[in-house]
């Protein structure tokens, strides 16, 4: 049965005229070679980059032509883009397995602005929310805000996953600079206990903020931390009141949050219209807040709502999410590139592609449309990446030899955060030189001639026509951050509207989570209790009580 709250009005992706005139010019473009491209034209360059908002986004040395992008952009158009995007802007309920708006760009919009979910005005609840927040960052980074015992706090300890993690410890991280550094900040996601321990082995609890960050408050990884964190803390205070001065939640559930002996006014909520991975500038970033301060948030917000305003109302052919979400597709449906690396070469960045990972594979990694029907083309590619220089000494190899092809993201900036030396020029002189090796290669010949032995000219030679997108900014700034997340969101969104999917739910997630529900108490019992999964679960659960029982 389809969807009954999807209209009917997209054809078929296969259906559309843009599509099939893509797949026929494919078949002409795809031996066409990017030093041809460039040859035959000088102005390539200058035709293939945009430069707006402070990004000059470079993607000319893609296996395009201007009939690609037009075609692609025709695509788009095809695709009910335009429509889409205004749905999301005006609170219709696109996350249509969920029945919930998809509003995170209203978690940036300016207090004058209005946006509307259910009919209500949302924009004043957001502010409410951040300043709030700013009120008790002040308070932290200041000392006001004291421990149990009269200490001030100099630990923060975020307790979350998914999406109430990997937002948080990825912003921390790449504003670290900006941080302030006699407060120390650490994540806890996972629910080995070995992240527990190792982030507080070392602290005093008498100094130690958790911020428990979850917008369900019931997820188990969560929760166990939270709990863990509990005893920790009151083994070392002993008194169930110091809970109230080290403990502050980030959630929509206030009834759990009150369970958990957290006072409602040392709550920060949000609503059922942020998707988890779509958090990080909600309060779920207070973390970041504390780190950074209030206005260097703003800033971030106001990054983020710059790109929100560009994709709202660039046209297509000149808009960086639409343009980078329509490369995804052409490599992804045409090429069968099933990858997209992002390659920062800035080390602040160094947890971006991780987050990256979430928020495009949790997005579009679905296989059904919005109808329900199963799809007949490939949806999201994997996100992967390293901060450079550091990738070009392990798996770049493949990128430039293998027989893969892995479209990259290659992000650069001209002004160091720490100048250090020469380390910038090498650093920039390496992304550069890198996509140029990627595009151009060194042909047989190019070998030949600089002296290789004939036996040995394969090995050294490079096919070349290896796409990518070069991103270069002036410098990492917070608002240069939310430009880029807001990038690779609206990307994101562009790509799932491509494909007609709802990239805003995440159903794969839930059966091993109920699947692990039904093994934790199987542990427990004894050998007696008849185990009814497949032979290889139920061996391998007889197999760790065993060895669990031989220590
Ligand atoms: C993100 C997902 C998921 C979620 C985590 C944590 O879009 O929904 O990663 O963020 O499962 O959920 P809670 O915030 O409810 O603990």
């Amino acid at each position: 049965m389809t969807n009954p709250q999807t209209p009917h009005t997209i054809t078929s992706l296969r259906n559309r005229p843009a599509w099939a005139a893509l797949n026929e010019h494919f078949s002409e473009l795809r031996k066409m070679h990017l030093r041809r491209l460039f040859a035959g034209d000088p102005q390539r360059a200058e035709r293939f980059t945009l430069e707006t908002l402070g990004l000059y986004f470079d993607y000319s040395k893609n296996r395009i032509t201007a009939d690609t992008l037009r075609l692609l952009v025709e695509l788009a158009e095809q695709s009910g883009l335009r429509e889409h995007i205004d749905a999301m802007f005006e609170g219709d309920k696109i996350n249509v397995t969920e029945k919930r708006a998809v509003l995170h760009v209203a978690l940036r919009a300016p207090k004058e602005e209005q946006i509307f979910a259910d009919g209500a005005d949302v924009v004043p609840e957001v502010h409410a929310v951040l300043d709030k927040m700013s009120a008790f960052a002040e308070q932290v980074r200041s000392g006001a805000w004291k421990g149990h015992t009269g200490k001030r706090i100099r630990n923060v300890i975020n307790i979350g996953i998914g999406g109430s993690d990997l937002g948080p410890v990825m912003a921390y991280e790449a504003l670290k600079y900006y941080s302030q550094r006699d407060l120390n900040f650490r994540f806890i996601s996972n629910v080995d206990g070995t992240d527990f321990v190792e982030a507080t082995r070392d602290l005093n609890a008498e100094e130690t903020l958790f911020v428990v960050c979850s917008k369900t408050f019931t997820t188990l990884e969560t929760m166990t931390n939270a709990h863990s964190a509990r005893e920790w803390l009151l083994k070392a205070l002993g008194d169930e009141n110091a809970v109230a001065r080290h403990f502050v939640a980030v959630s929509t559930n206030t009834a759990k949050v009150e369970a958990f002996g957290i006072d409602s006014a040392n709550m920060f909520g949000f609503w059922d219209w942020v998707g988890g991975r779509y958090s990080v500038d909600s309060a779920i970033g207070l973390s970041t807040m504390i780190a950074i301060g209030p206005e260097q948030f703003h800033a971030m917000l106001s990054g983020f709502h710059a790109m929100d305003e560009h994709f709202r109302t660039a046209p297509f052919e000149r808009n960086l999410p639409v343009l980078m979400g329509l490369l995804v597709v052409w490599y992804n449906a045409f090429f069968d590139a099933q990858t997209v690396a992002v390659l920062p070469y800035e080390q602040y960045l160094k947890r971006f592609p991780a987050y990256l990972q979430q928020l495009t594979m949790e997005s579009n990694g679905k296989h059904v449309t919005l109808q329900g029907e199963p799809v007949d083309y490939q949806t999201g590619p994997v996100y992967w990446g390293e901060p450079g220089t550091n990738g070009q000494h392990s798996f770049y190899q493949l990128i430039h030899q293998g027989t893969k092809i892995i479209p990259c993201d290659f992000i650069a900036f001209a002004q160091p955060l720490n100048p250090v030396g020469n380390h910038h020029d090498l650093l920039v002189a390496n992304v550069l030189a890198q996509a140029e090796a990627l595009a151009f290669g060194r042909t047989a010949e190019e070998v030949t001639a600089a002296g290789t032995p004939e036996w040995l000219v394969p090995h050294r030679t490079f096919e070349g026509n290896r796409p990518s997108t070069t991103i270069v900014a002036a410098r990492l700034t917070p608002e240069m951050l939310g430009k880029l997340v807001a990038l690779y969101e609206h990307s994101v969104f562009t790509q799932g509207t491509i494909w007609q999917i709802d990239s805003f739910d995440q159903w794969g997630v839930e059966l091993g989570k109920v699947l692990a529900e039904k093994i934790i108490p199987e542990f427990a019992a004894g050998d007696e209790l008849p185990l009814n999964h497949d032979s290889s679960t139920n061996a391998l659960i007889r197999q760790y009580r065993k060895l669990r029982r031989a220590k």
